[in-house]
């Protein structure tokens, strides 16, 4: 028997616009050469500009399609997106830890134009649930806030937030900064083990993209470098790098309209993980 081909799951929302969610990590297995599955948790009616509707798929549809996948592909690592409500939170939660899924779980609460993508009371099931069965966590700012309930505004609170979370939870944590963008350089922190790295690529320069989808490119990319059999840091750097690379790779698709779109080359140069 040769090699096999990777099998990867995203668990997250459907976003008709194609810059987040499925759409983002699905286009972003591809590009990592890893074959995707997907469990879809809510349609979203949205464009890079805003979200209009947001229907929840019934638990029984969520539950369905997991058990599905899972019963057919070997499934070598699975990443959350939008999970919309804590019975979906829980519901994942029980499957993924019947099923010992390696998961990252990219904490979805807001979207990057100020929807709610997580009922409030789910951050509760989410921190209890789902956070103790990760492999890695990858909140952007806002988000780690609301996980460690207080303001990060500079950069010894990130590390500070990043080993928090690691401590709490047990599972490695990438603190997105895009965010927090002050120079020209895009630094993430990182928490694995205990120890405290950065990740920094420079900020990509690209006119009228709205930089939807980062974080879902991201946690799916590492899924796919997990997948593969990358080590941790190749799978960080090679992550970012493809962000990065999107940004810059961006299409456009009216005069006013870019999107991020996968780099044919996934230069690696302009990534630096440094331990602090
Ligand atoms: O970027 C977070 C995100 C995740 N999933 C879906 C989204 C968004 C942001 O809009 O729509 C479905």
């Amino acid at each position: 028997m040769g090699k096999l081909f990777p099998s990867v799951l995203t668990i997250a929302g459907s976003d008709s616009g194609g810059g987040a969610g499925i759409q983002a990590d699905l286009r972003t297995f591809n590009a990592f050469n890893v074959y995707g599955c997907s469990v879809i948790t809510a349609v979203t009616a949205q464009n890079p500009y805003e979200v209009r509707k947001v229907e929840v798929l019934t638990l029984d549809t969520v539950k369905s399609q997991l058990e599905c996948v899972l019963d057919a592909f070997p499934i070598r690592f699975a990443k959350t997106g939008m999970l919309a409500k804590s019975e979906i939170v829980e519901c994942v939660a029980e499957i993924a830890q019947k099923h010992d899924l390696k998961l990252i779980v990219d904490p979805v609460m807001v979207s990057t134009s100020g929807s709610r993508l997580l009922e409030k009371s789910a951050i509760s099931a989410m921190k209890e649930k789902l956070f103790p069965i990760a492999r890695w966590l990858t909140p952007n700012i806002p988000e780690a806030e609301l996980i460690c309930n207080r303001k990060l505004a500079v950069f010894d609170d990130l590390a500070d937030a990043a080993a928090d979370i690691y401590r709490q939870y047990k599972c490695n944590v990438v603190l997105k900064s895009g965010h927090a963008i002050s120079s020209n350089k895009v630094t993430d922190v990182i928490c694995y083990k205990g120890d405290i790295f950065t990740l920094s690529s420079p900020v990509a320069e690209v006119c009228g993209n709205t930089a939807h989808g980062t974080g879902c490119t991201l946690s799916a990319a590492l899924a796919a470098n997990f997948a593969s059999g990358k080590n941790w840091q190749e799978s960080l750097k090679e992550a970012k790098a493809f962000v990065y690379g999107s940004l810059c790779g961006s299409v456009k698709l009216s005069d006013t309209l870019f999107q991020m779109y996968p780099p044919e080359n996934n230069n690696l140069n302009p990534v630096i993980l440094e331990k602090l």
